[in-house]
């Protein structure tokens, strides 16, 4: 013990003799500013952001000032904040391609670096590594007490995040169909659309004139239940049925047997059944041409497709979310660019044809239907 706490100092080539609490800190600081003339030089940790992680090199490092480059190597805005032991510091938001600085003093102890996007939804993706602030002589034999802490610090929260979790949802209240229509929020919109790589811009562009999230709704009638089930990365499961009477007379069934677990535009690693997230709009995460929501449930699907009981496809494409409301109870009209703060209520169900596929026989070729007074809590899945 009194070896190791001497080398504490002696790794700024000083030497400390008496190990005995603050006298020793008070005792190397009066010794090192002898030296002020070769303080230690800051140390430089590289930082890589990407979907959806952040990487860290080195991972560990000695206690004092730390040099943070930051690069944003992803395809979407992200950020970087470093949090623990009393310091929490963030960069401003970078885009795509974008590098940035973040000079700090860190104490010893271990350090959350993380992705503060999207209030957390990032993070929660992945986007969280974590430094080691130790004096590099130290740590082989000698654990210091921050480790043991920290490790029980927000160990309930990602215990919780690592069940599997259930979640069986029925979809109640009036049913609309949305049907394809201008974007509302033009203006809103755009600045999301200049934002985003160029081989984007176009697809997005032609949404905002003539795509799946527009005022032009239809009051229809129709079931939805399912049950869902979220196991983190890898087993997820989705089963359910979707029965409905649309505008034009007729009559679909979505019957939901499989999780869809491949990327998808915009979404990178998505798929499967995903609980408590904010996305969408502004938050970076999900199709962006839709208003920032906060979601219980998001899943995608593969699903059996019957059009007035005749067999359409075997691999329509489902993505479900049952999220913040986002439409106005008089006429169903989009209420809000940002509709984070709304009661999550609003069961959503989007469908279309497996690609290379002809579309729908519907308006758009889609089809996409809301339950507006839903409600489902996620339940935790056994012990595991
Ligand atoms: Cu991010």
């Amino acid at each position: 013990m009194m070896d190791s706490r001497a080398n504490t100092c002696s790794a700024f080539g000083i030497r400390c003799l008496r190990p005995i609490g603050l006298s020793l800190v008070l005792q190397c600081i009066v010794q090192m500013s002898a030296h002020a003339a070769n303080p230690p030089a800051p140390r430089t940790v590289h930082v890589r952001l990407s979907e959806w992680t952040v990487a860290l090199d080195p991972t560990q490092i000695a206690p004092g000032r730390v040099i943070f480059e930051v690069a944003n190597a992803g395809s979407i805005p992200h950020g970087f904040e470093v949090e623990g032991h009393g310091v929490e510091k963030s960069l401003s938001l970078l885009q795509p391609g974008q590098t940035g600085k973040l000079t700090l003093d860190l104490p010893a102890g271990r350090y959350e670096t993380y992705c503060p996007v999207g209030k957390d939804s990032h993070k929660m993706l992945g986007m969280i590594n974590h430094l080691s602030v130790a004096p590099a002589t130290h740590t082989a034999g000698q654990p210091h007490a921050e480790h043991g802490e920290s490790h029980e610090q927000g160990g309930e929260e990602r215990e919780y995040a690592n069940r599997a979790k259930i979640m069986n949802v029925a979809g109640g209240g009036p049913v609309i169909q949305v049907l394809p229509g201008p974007y509302p929020f033009a203006d809103s919109a755009a600045a999301i659309i200049n934002a985003r790589p160029p081989d984007q811009q176009a697809d997005l562009m032609k949404k905002s004139h003539l795509g799946p999230y527009s005022n032009n709704v239809a009051m229809i009638t129709g079931d939805i239940a399912l049950t869902a089930i979220d196991r983190g990365a890898t087993g997820d499961s989705v089963s359910g049925t979707a029965s409905f009477q649309v505008a034009d007379g007729a009559r679909w069934k979505v019957v939901m047997d499989r999780v869809q677990t491949k990327d998808i535009p915009f979404n990178p690693r998505f798929g499967g059944v995903i609980m408590g997230l904010f996305y969408h709009g502004a938050s970076g995460v999900h199709t962006p041409l839709v208003p920032t929501i906060r979601s219980s449930l998001a899943l995608w699907a593969y699903a059996h497709v019957y059009k007035n009981d005749q067999l359409v496809t075997d691999d329509a494409m489902v993505h479900i979310m049952l999220l913040s409301r986002t439409r106005r109870t008089s006429d169903w009209a989009l209420d809000c660019w940002d509709c984070s703060d709304q009661p999550i209520e609003e069961l959503q169900l989007q469908v279309t044809a497996p690609p290379n596929t002809p579309p729908f026989d519907a308006p758009g070729g889609f089809l996409f239907v809301n339950w507006e007074k839903t409600s489902g809590k996620p339940e935790v899945l056994g012990a595991r």
